[in-house]
């Protein structure tokens, strides 16, 4: 136990430790670059106490925006031989020395909760973002939708749950075999009990070189790349995303087509997600049409998106009541759930805050609330970790986490 004496005051240093000139990096030595989603959650964290400091990380990350309105997962500003794959393996020629894939989109949500804390600060800077932001939204819908309109990731990476057991069988299927040697870096930062197993870096990186190959091209991908899955993850924020954006448009008077046609695209698309015989949101492989049978806290971002389910609702009632530290990122009752391995079980409190933020819009304010102060106590008596087990609260992964203290200082704490 790590009992925190001044949390506030510990969150907003962390942010501040981690700040490195304009972007913020998730943690020391394990992530020491600016990735998207961590961004997002950083400036929403910013947001609390230095609103100026906020609206940049947002434009540091669009800046790394390519020409096609794609925003990359990792921005590489300056080159560092503690992560891989670096710049040189990803090969990509953006603005910025970036990655070739993207992250959950929930830039625009962050933007629009940002702007909403301060309109005098925030006016000027939601406009001049939006367009990029739109830009960013038309990019998911012509290149990630899958035939129903649900959004695929065509990476384990971009959903940001990477070894989720929603990808094995897709994982499974793929030939890595020529993938050649690497240097993880990933595990001398950190156990490797609480990483992914070589099996899925094998696949991780064969599949950013099946990328690189087709040198990024979307057009190319669709049928070159093996690993599409249609994932709540990148459906519930897509969805959530074009309702902000909506918003947004209004609210500034500022014309944005289509939106409205999109929302019900991916409303469609979402509401497909949902796999009758578990009695949960799910993933499916985009290829087959097979589901994964996968009960994540993913599949709980429903009401984050504005869709309501009263058994999503039965189904965390029973997790809140009966998981120590939830939500588990993968359901206990599950032969696959394994407490500490990344994305196999651990509680990630950025999750939690989204799923907490949907609850209380949909207005079950009494989950909303049991979930947000179970994630207050986790961080309060367990630290700013990267993730924690569900069972016993013990923290796992990088620590001094920038997205915990984020989440910590918007929702939690
Ligand atoms: C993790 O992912 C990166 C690859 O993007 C990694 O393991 O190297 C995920 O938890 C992801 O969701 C997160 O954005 C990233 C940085 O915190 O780390």
């Amino acid at each position: 136990m790590n009992q925190q004496t001044n949390p506030d005051r510990e969150a907003r240093n962390i942010l501040i430790a981690n700040d490195r000139g304009g972007y913020t990096i998730p943690t020391e030595g394990l992530y020491p670059y600016q990735w998207n989603w961590d961004s997002a959650i950083a400036a929403l964290g910013f947001a609390e106490f230095d609103n100026d400091r906020a609206w940049t990380e947002l434009e540091t990350l669009f800046s790394g925006q390519w020409s096609d309105g794609m925003v990359p997962h990792i921005l590489f500003h300056k080159s560092d031989p503690g992560y891989f794959p670096g710049p040189d393996v990803w090969g990509c020629n953006g603005p910025i020395p970036s990655s070739g894939i993207i992250q959950p989109p929930i830039a625009a949500t962050m933007a629009r909760r940002i702007w909403e804390k301060d309109r005098t600060v925030g006016e000027a800077r939601v406009r001049a973002l939006f367009p990029a932001m739109l830009a960013w939204h038309r990019w998911v819908m012509k290149w990630r939708l899958d035939d129903r309109g649900a959004v695929c990731t065509t990476h384990p990476w971009e959903t940001g749950r990477d070894n989720a057991p929603d990808w094995d069988n897709t994982m499974a299927r793929i030939d890595a075999s020529d993938v050649g040697e690497y240097q993880r870096r990933d595990t001398s930062h950190v156990n490797s009990e609480d990483r992914p197993t070589k099996f899925d870096y094998d696949r991780y990186i064969k599949l950013v070189q099946i990328g690189r190959q087709s040198n990024w091209d979307q057009q190319t991908l669709l049928s070159a790349n093996p690993f599409r899955v249609a994932d709540p993850t990148m459906s519930f924020t897509s969805l959530r995303a074009a309702r902000d954006l909506l918003a947004l448009s209004a609210a500034l008077g500022i014309e944005a087509d289509g939106l409205e046609d999109d929302i019900a695209r991916l409303e469609a698309g979402a509401l497909s997600l949902w796999n009758d015989d578990l009695g949960s949101f799910d993933s499916r492989d985009a290829h087959s049409g097979e589901w994964s049978e996968s009960v994540s806290n993913a599949s709980y971002m429903c009401w984050f998106a504005g869709i309501d389910s009263e058994k999503m609702l039965d189904r965390l009632r029973h997790t809140l009541d009966t998981v120590p530290y939830p939500i588990p990122s993968y359901d206990p009752d599950m032969p696959k759930f394994d407490a500490r391995r990344y994305w196999r079980g651990p509680t990630w409190a950025i999750i939690n805050m989204m799923v907490g933020i949907g609850l209380n819009d949909m207005g079950h304010t009494k989950e909303a609330e049991q979930l947000r102060a179970k994630t207050g106590d986790l961080i309060s008596a367990y630290g700013f970790a990267e993730y924690f087990d569900p069972t016993t609260g013990s923290p796992a992964g990088g620590n001094a986490f920038t997205w915990t203290a984020a989440v910590w200082l918007h929702w939690a704490g």
